[in-house]
């Protein structure tokens, strides 16, 4: 909903701080359910915390397409190929909407960009790890793909416009990836021994860097407390994975495969599923680079932003000549 009280110009000077007043009333109008749009007034806090976390959603995005991508001219069947082509595209098609959504903030994609491909913007932990096999294809539809829609469903309600918007859209599309994840390793479970042990192997190494996805504890979250005030989020980190976990058990137990923690069991008092001590040194070895896989992530995107220069240059050129011709008919 469009809130005129958030774009109403300049307070009259009474003595009191003019953006402490605006902060308070902001912050009231976002308690209230009201939708922030690009126009309306925001605290600075508020506009700085948002491309923060927009942009790495966004980065985590295109870097996600790198380790499915790597499985492309590898897949099994046609029918798998088309499939996987698709689900790659539509995270590319993600990363586009969420940099789209965070240039409304008055950020340059190109800067945002150069962020990620200089080490200075963070991206999800998960996309650190490599696919070693065909089965991390479908686990990482299932528990990738079901991880990053528990998180994102609260995120169609956050209270800046733009991001919840692209949420909807982000939250369908990923639904059907993690169905179509379930699916592939279902098919995998009624196959051969050998599949069976692919999908195992692949569920043991991707569990725990998912159940990391969620990020840091709570007591250890640095932004949840002013992101919960300003309506951004809306879910702590840990109730989040506690979700997870809550659903997940037992569509395992479906699939027939055994989650790597000897921790997880249904507590009838609290009604959720108990799970084990996460290893919160490795999240943040790898948060800060040190994973498996970060070198080459981001030197794949560099290696594509370099090649991809004349692509660019070519569309700015027939953008300017198609402007040209516009103008003079
Ligand atoms: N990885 O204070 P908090 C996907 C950082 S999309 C790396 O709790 P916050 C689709 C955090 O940035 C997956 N860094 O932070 C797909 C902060 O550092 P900073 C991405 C992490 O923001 C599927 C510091 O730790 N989804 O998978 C991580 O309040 C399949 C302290 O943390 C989103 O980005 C992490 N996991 O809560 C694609 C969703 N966790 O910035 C391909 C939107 C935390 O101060 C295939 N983001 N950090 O330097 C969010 O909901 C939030 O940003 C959280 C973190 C929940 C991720």
């Amino acid at each position: 909903m469009y809130n005129q009280s958030l774009d109403k110009g300049p307070l009259k000077d009474d003595g009191r701080d003019q953006d402490e007043d605006r902060r308070i009333e902001f912050e009231h109008n976002v308690l209230a359910g009201y939708t922030v749009e690009p126009k309306d007034w925001m605290p600075e806090g508020y506009r700085k915390t948002l491309i923060r976390q927009m942009s790495q959603h966004a980065h985590s995005e295109v870097i996600g397409m790198l380790p499915e991508g790597d499985w492309i001219l590898r897949a099994p069947t046609l029918k798998r190929k088309a499939i996987l082509l698709a689900k790659v595209q539509d995270e590319g098609g993600h990363g586009l909407y969420l940099y789209s959504a965070t240039e409304t903030l008055g950020v340059s994609r190109d800067l945002l960009y150069e962020d990620l491909l200089h080490g200075r913007a963070k991206y999800s932990s998960i996309f650190n790890y490599p696919t070693l096999s065909w089965a991390d294809v479908g686990v990482i539809g299932w528990l990738v793909d079901g991880a990053a829609i528990m998180n994102q469903i609260p995120l169609t309600q956050c209270s800046y416009g733009p991001y919840a918007r692209a949420m909807v859209r982000i939250c369908k599309e990923e639904s059907f990836h993690q169905r179509q994840g379930f699916e592939l390793l279902n098919e995998m479970m009624n196959g051969s021994e050998k599949q069976k042990e692919m999908v195992q192997n692949s569920v043991n190494r991707w569990w725990w860097p998912t159940v990391m996805m969620f990020g840091p504890e709570d007591k250890d979250s640095v932004h949840s407390k002013e992101s919960r005030t300003w309506g951004i989020k809306r879910v702590t980190n840990d109730e989040l994975r506690q979700n997870f976990i809550d659903v997940t058990v037992p569509q395992a137990e479906i699939l027939g495969v055994d989650l790597p923690d000897p921790d997880i069991r249904w507590n009838e008092e609290r009604g959720h599923y108990d799970f084990g001590e996460v290893d919160w040194t490795e999240f943040w070895r790898v948060v800060s680079g040190h994973g498996p896989c970060n070198r080459d992530r981001i030197e794949a995107k560099r290696k594509a932003w370099e090649e991809g220069v004349w692509v660019r240059e070519a569309i700015m050129a027939h953008a300017l000549n198609e402007k040209v011709v516009d103008r003079h008919g």
